[in-house]
């Protein structure tokens, strides 16, 4: 090998330093150096000038080297590989025959859904919450951490106050409670605040050994098939994000899923920061994952055919099979090579054979630390460059390895056990990720919204769902339009895990009733039962209590409750109200609500 350090001339100034070099540093830089990346160190200022922009890029790189497994040098090889396998564009599903995945349908409330929620709520004791909150919302462009925003604005509960909440919840449902491990991925957009918001609200009541923050890196960027890193400017790299996938790498390195395994964990459940319904779905798809002993559960929805979501497909090849997520502009086209020259059909029911992947996932953790040791990690990396020219030889802009967490089937062997639990769409999956402008036209064309006023909404009608199932009479409203966006806002119902976790429990805890148009119900605590109560168009009623405040409420509530204001269309861009308003177009205001704490242990009766 050429001593490229010692003989190329535009690499001068560069040995010039050597001597303020520390071993470790040299080899870095050596290493680099045999790695085809010299153009990093071309033309630098003589000793110095820069010095300080010098010692900031040296460290930059020794940061990549220690957060990469294997470090730079692998993070170059791999980039090499995938860069040469997306230049010959090979098909990464060449081989396969699509089938339907194995899986089992939880989209009725009946008596097979009560079954599996008991069998996943007696898992919780051996249950653990990875929630990968490292995105910087770009499609919502809201300025602070997503889970900061409010899922719901009457209470203004943030996800994160409501993420605790139902984690506080399963702990309060396990027959040998223990604090439930609650892991955060951040990345360096998201770290401090996320910090912040924890620590000013006292961990929401969590113990805050029971949080561990995963902070992910970003990764260099690469300008050309050859893997040559992309500067920023001189002396500093060009970072990318590496993708949600990171969360494996980064509880292997922290050793914390063999630890967790080691205590007595059973299965992780991966969450993303904006879906509030997700817990609505958690205790049925633990059942799931018990019951079927898969060691891969995805939570699905049942998807229309062509419907821009991931489809989740049985991938037979001969030499064996994986249950794999297939991105939806990857499905149709393998459906049209193999089994269905028609692409993606509906069946009986209107929906594709494939469900959509909502990217909720249940790992069973024996089989997650075994593929973690053999990858250390890395799952399923892959490159996606945007080419300019048609032999592939050129990117239109400097790509990245990438990884997302759903791919981690990808390495395992065919012991182990991929399944689907599909949920009805509202009761799992209703996301707050796009701006105002960009959720309606995408309602316009016939997709999802996920704007932040849908993700309410849909907050709501979970509830409904609940009180429905235990036969209450829930008024049905019609839709309303707010900045283009169209919604059933009501009525508006919240039934806090404090209060009930399951279908089950909200019929065991409350006797029927009516609520009528516009009405508002709010319950909070373990220990609040309801007799036959009815709530009045546009009445409200709302009941916290502390655990051992014993609570019975009755009868006909007839109050002016809760409006909800719009804004108009100039408030809407009037950067003193809150963005969080200004994202639903609208605020709920007190009117007269009929609201009940109570702080004490009793019992306590409640009419109106
Ligand atoms: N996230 C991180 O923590 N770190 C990162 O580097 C990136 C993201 P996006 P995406 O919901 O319909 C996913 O950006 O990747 C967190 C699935 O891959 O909202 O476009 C981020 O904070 C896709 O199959 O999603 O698409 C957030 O919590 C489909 O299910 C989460 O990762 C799609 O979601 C998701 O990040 C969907």
């Amino acid at each position: 090998m050429k001593d490229l350090l010692n003989s190329e001339p535009r690499l001068k100034n560069l040995r010039a330093h050597a001597e303020t070099w520390s071993p470790s540093t040299r080899t870095l830089i050596e290493g680099l150096l045999e790695e085809d990346q010299a153009h990093l160190f071309y033309d630098w200022d003589p000793p110095g000038i820069a010095d300080e922009k010098k010692a900031r890029f040296l460290t930059q790189l020794s940061g990549v080297e220690d957060n990469y497994p294997g470090g730079l040098r692998s993070y170059l090889n791999n980039s090499r590989l995938l860069l040469r396998e997306a230049q010959q564009g090979l098909n990464p599903f060449e081989g396969a025959l699509p089938e339907k995945p194995e899986g089992v349908d939880c989209t009725a409330f009946d008596a097979r859904y009560d079954q599996l929620e008991a069998r996943g709520t007696a898992q919780f004791e051996r249950t653990g919450i990875v929630m990968v909150a490292g995105g910087l919302g770009e499609r919502l462009g809201f300025d602070g951490i997503k889970i900061d925003i409010p899922v719901e604005s009457i209470e203004q509960t943030s996800y994160l106050a409501h993420y605790a909440s139902v984690i506080l919840a399963m702990e309060a449902r396990m027959q040998q409670p223990r604090k439930m491990p609650f892991i955060i991925m951040v990345s360096a957009d998201t770290q401090v605040a996320t910090q912040q918001a924890l620590e000013e609200h006292h961990f929401f009541g969590l113990d805050p050994a029971q949080v561990h923050i995963l902070r992910q890196e970003l990764v260099p960027a690469l300008t050309d098939n050859q893997a040559h890193l992309a500067l920023e400017e001189p002396y500093e790299l060009l970072m990318k994000p590496h993708g949600h996938g990171d969360i494996h790498m980064l509880l292997h390195q922290s050793g914390l899923a063999r630890q967790l395994c080691e205590e007595g964990i059973e299965h992780l459940v991966f969450i993303q920061d904006t879906n509030g319904q997700v817990f609505n779905a958690i205790p049925a798809a633990l059942g799931v994952a018990c019951e079927e002993a898969f060691d891969f559960t995805s939570l699905a929805v049942n998807r229309i055919p062509g419907e821009a979501v991931g489809g989740l497909a049985k991938l037979v090849w001969p030499q064996g099979t994986k249950t794999l997520n297939v991105e939806y502009n990857q499905l149709d086209p393998l459906l049209r090579a193999t089994v269905s020259p028609a692409g993606d059909l509906p069946n009986e029911e209107g929906y594709s054979f494939f469900p959509g992947n909502i990217n909720v996932l249940i790992i069973a953790l024996r089989a997650y630390v075994k593929v973690l040791e053999q990858s250390q990690g890395i799952i399923a990396e892959f490159v996606n460059p945007k080419y300019s020219d048609a032999k592939r030889s050129h990117f239109k802009k400097p790509t990245r390895l990438e990884t997302m967490m759903q791919d981690l089937p990808k390495l395992f062997e065919q012991q182990e056990r991929v399944g689907v639990a599909i949920f009805d769409r509202t009761w799992s999956f209703s996301a707050n990720k796009n701006s105002v402008a960009d959720a309606a036209a995408k309602q316009r064309d016939g997709g999802p919204a996920e704007s932040a006023a849908t993700a309410e909404a849909d907050f709501y009608a979970a509830g409904r769902a609940r009180l429905r199932a235990a036969g209450f009479e829930v008024a049905e409203q019609a839709p309303c339009c707010v900045q283009d966006i169209s919604f059933v806002s009501g009525p508006q119902v919240i039934l806090r895990p404090s209060f009930a976790m399951s279908v089950d429990e909200v019929r065991e805890k409350t006797g029927g009733g009516v609520l009528e148009a516009e009405s508002t119900l709010i319950l909070d605590g373990a220990d609040i039962t309801l007799g036959h109560v009815e709530l009045a168009a546009g009445a409200a009623l709302v009941i916290e209590a502390v655990p051992g405040a014993h609570v019975h409420v009755e009868g006909r509530f007839e109050n002016k409750g809760f409006e909800r204001v719009l804004l108009s269309p100039a408030a809407c861009q009037d950067r003193s109200i809150p963005e969080t308003v200004r994202m639903r177009g609208y605020r709920y205001e007190d009117r007269g609500a009929a609201i009940y704490r109570f702080d004490a242990p009793g019992v306590y009766r409640i009419e109106p």
